[in-house]
């Protein structure tokens, strides 16, 4: 019996990117189930009930929420290209940065823009990329997967993505090519591979929403 797998997700979140990215790079075949997140439908609070958020991977019939989660589930359960490194020292370096990631650079970034410009906001989340600059320059390789993309590279996907788009849609210019050259060339590089593009969302479309969300528009 063929896999039912289904995606439940909303347009402009970088986490849901995530989750697609992860099904495309090992190429499943999915339902995208488009959230009202105004409105939540009946089955995303049923299959996510506890932080009622998208995305959930829903795989023939088993809910799995949290997109970083969701991203080492379907590296173990489709093989080919690999996500996570094999090696266990490895693995949970990449994982050390993907949660860095989560807990250090998103959070302090989206306080920034949603600051106004606040010099000392600004700063902190400055403070945190700059320890994914030093990263990249130490590793010396294209991306934090090397010559390929791993779970690093698709957590930071957000700040190689979405930055850029809260700088058009607020104004604040915090990542810069000459604050930031590592990261700015590799977001451009992760930006540009084709598996990321095809399933990245229309930039216009997420400047127009994050515009409202930042109460610029
Ligand atoms: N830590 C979660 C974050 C997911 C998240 O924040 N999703 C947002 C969309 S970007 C959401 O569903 N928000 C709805 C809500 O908070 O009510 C993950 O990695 O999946």
């Amino acid at each position: 019996m063929a896999d039912e797998v289904k995606l439940y997700a909303a347009a402009p979140s970088p986490y849901v990117f995530r989750a697609k990215l992860a099904l495309s790079i090992k190429g499943v075949k999915f339902e995208y189930i488009n959230e009202d997140l105004g409105n939540k439908s009946a089955e995303l609070l049923k299959y996510n009930p506890v932080h009622k958020k998208v995305p959930v991977l829903v795989h023939n019939g088993n809910a799995i929420s949290e997109s970083l989660v969701i991203v080492e589930y379907i590296d173990e359960v489709w093989k080919g290209v690999p996500i996570l490194p094999q090696d266990p020292y490895e693995k949970a370096i990449a994982r050390f940065w993907a949660k860095f990631i989560d807990d250090k650079c998103i959070p302090t970034a989206f306080k920034a823009f949603g600051s106004n410009g606040d010099e000392q906001v600004v700063t902190e989340a400055r403070e945190q990329l700059q320890i994914l600059e030093n990263e990249l320059k130490v590793k010396g390789t294209k991306f934090f997967g090397g010559d390929n993309i791993n779970l690093v590279d698709i957590a930071g996907s957000v700040i190689a993505y979405w930055v850029g788009i809260f700088q058009d849609a607020t104004g604040l210019e915090l990542i810069t090519k000459e604050k930031f050259p590592k990261i700015t060339v590799w977001a451009e590089d992760f930006v540009n591979l084709e598996v990321v593009n095809q399933a990245l969302p229309p930039r216009e479309d997420l400047v127009a929403f994050f515009k409202k969300m930042f109460g610029k528009a």
